[in-house]
């Protein structure tokens, strides 16, 4: 038996329009691991359902199950499979070029997601909620990347790594909630530099918002 190669497909509990769900399926995709994709119909409040939530018990997707492996959260789950079948590969081993990685997963998990996800939640869904603060908070979240990736061509240093992975979907589809761009061309040239990887997977487009 390959250690490197999961025994059976691994299973990904998600959502297409979910950019927590995209970080995992294309990490999956870039280490060509075998998964199958098991869609989660969040509309119909499947996740909140007892056979999921014995799954996750917040309710949420994504989750895989890898073997006897069950697990939740998307950078929990990037963590693990690179760990698992790729040590080192996009996650550095030395202390602080990892911290530097852990860095961007708080900032994935945190003005990422209460940022420029949830502006583009509350026009996909229609959501009567005000998007504006949610645009502001993506907009000094995006001048800080734009700052950063002047000098860096990734967002934890000279190698793509889980950093990467975890922000793209969130900034890449960030119009479609109203949040331009356009203002941005190191993030953008970023966002190139990660669709331009081996086995790279895109994320699902709407047609609302912006254009870029
Ligand atoms: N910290 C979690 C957040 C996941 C998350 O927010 N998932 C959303 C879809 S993008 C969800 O399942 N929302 C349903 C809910 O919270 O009820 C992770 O990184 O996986």
């Amino acid at each position: 038996m390959d250690p490197a190669r999961p025994q059976s497909p691994i299973r990904l509990h998600r959502m297409a329009l979910s950019g927590h769900s995209h970080r995992v399926e294309l990490l999956l995709s870039l280490l060509g691991l075998p998964y199958e994709n098991v869609d989660v119909d969040l509309a119909a409040g499947e996740h909140k359902r007892p056979a999921f939530l014995a799954l996750n018990a917040f309710g949420q997707v994504p989750v895989i199950q890898d073997g006897d492996v069950t697990l939740a959260d998307s950078n929990a789950i990037l963590v693990y499979l690179e760990a698992r079948y790729a040590p080192g590969s996009w996650m550095p081993r030395e202390p602080l070029a990892a911290a530097r990685v852990q860095r961007w997963l708080s900032v994935a998990a945190g003005p990422l997601a209460y940022g420029p996800s949830v502006a583009r939640v509350i026009a996909l869904f229609r959501r009567p909620d005000d998007p504006a603060p949610y645009v502001a908070r993506a907009h000094q979240l995006l001048a800080v990347m734009e700052q950063e990736l002047a000098h860096s061509p990734w967002l934890a240093g000279d190698t793509p790594t889980l950093a990467d992975l975890a922000n793209y979907g969130y900034v890449a589809r960030a119009p479609e909630g109203g949040v331009s761009l356009g203002g941005y061309p190191a993030v953008r040239a970023w966002l190139r530099r990660v669709e331009d990887l081996p086995r790279f997977l895109p994320f699902a487009r709407s047609p609302i918002g912006l254009d870029e």
